[in-house]
């Protein structure tokens, strides 16, 4: 982790187990008519033609994905808590609250270290993104900056910056060009089932596209694990992790759901008094 400022735990947990958390997400997607399993079986999550997840109450919507039970089984895994307990060396414990995210295809995350987001309690936190299925590269999984975490300039200036005091976007929209400006390669793989990628706050990373082409959508989980006896971040830990950001009730649901979003940048999106994604004129699939 200090070298490279990642650990690959590839088949690290267990198979049957993230499937089912799958199989438990794919139904809720497919509830909301984001995905076809009417026509194709589900677990292989490919995109219908329309969805009606702006009719839906998306604040209950996007709450179920992250209370459900297999897939609290897989970010809560005992095995991945002793895992952070030996490598932090005390009583370790998950952030409250997770970030399941389906993504279509053409959409992407955009480039940023994690440490402006999620260290509000402690800088000793660490991210661990998990396929949620197989996500071969096609399928646009997470991709890291080679040893990135080691820039100093960078950690010392945008690390220290904090997300929601002052508004920050994506550190940069140009993945070749930062490349350029702070060395190393893009790193990424074909991610199965079972996989576990784990990074500290300082490593700049970003997702390559979904370019499924048989529109399969790509499914993971990012979540946040620390020492238990560090302060918590306030914004996802507690009792009420239901609007970490503050202000107009916003919810997790990444990638251009809402419309005109077509940059991801938002991917806290807006909702109604009744809890729907706030719509716009651009609003749909396409
Ligand atoms: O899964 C992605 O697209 C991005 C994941 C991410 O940004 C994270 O794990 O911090």
């Amino acid at each position: 982790m200090a070298d490279e400022g990642y650990l690959y735990l590839a088949g690290f947990l267990d198979e049957a187990a993230v499937l089912a958390a799958r199989e438990e997400i794919l139904y809720k997607f497919a509830i909301v008519g984001e995905i076809d399993s009417v026509n194709h079986p589900m677990m292989d999550a490919v995109l219908a033609d329309e969805t009606y997840v702006h009719e839906v109450n998306a604040i209950a919507f996007t709450e179920s994905l992250r209370a459900g039970i297999a897939y609290t089984n897989v970010v809560l895994a005992p095995k991945l808590i002793e895992f952070f307990s030996g490598f932090l060396g005390g009583p370790a414990r998950a952030f409250d609250f997770r970030w399941p995210r389906f993504m279509r295809t053409g959409e992407f995350t955009g480039i940023h270290c994690d440490g402006p987001y999620i260290t509000r309690g402690t800088r000793n936190v660490w991210s661990t993104w998990i396929p949620l299925g197989d996500v071969p590269m096609i399928n646009g999984p997470i991709m890291i900056l080679e040893r990135s975490h080691r820039l100093e300039t960078l950690r010392d200036t945008y690390g220290r910056r904090d997300a929601d005091r002052e508004n920050l976007g994506w550190l940069s929209e140009d993945p070749i060009g930062l490349q350029r400006s702070l060395g190393g390669r893009w790193l990424s793989a074909d991610f199965k089932v079972g996989d576990v990628l784990l990074f500290g706050p300082d490593l700049v990373h970003s997702s390559l596209d979904n370019n499924s082409p048989v529109r399969h959508a790509r499914l993971s989980s990012d979540t946040r694990y620390q020492l238990a006896s560090d302060p918590p971040d306030e914004r996802y830990n507690g009792a009420d992790t239901s609007n970490p950001h503050g202000g107009p009730r916003r919810v997790f649901l990444p990638g251009k759901a809402a419309g005109n979003n077509e940059d991801f940048q938002d991917e806290w999106k807006l909702v109604d008094k009744d809890g729907r994604l706030r719509r716009t004129p651009a609003f749909g699939r396409d």
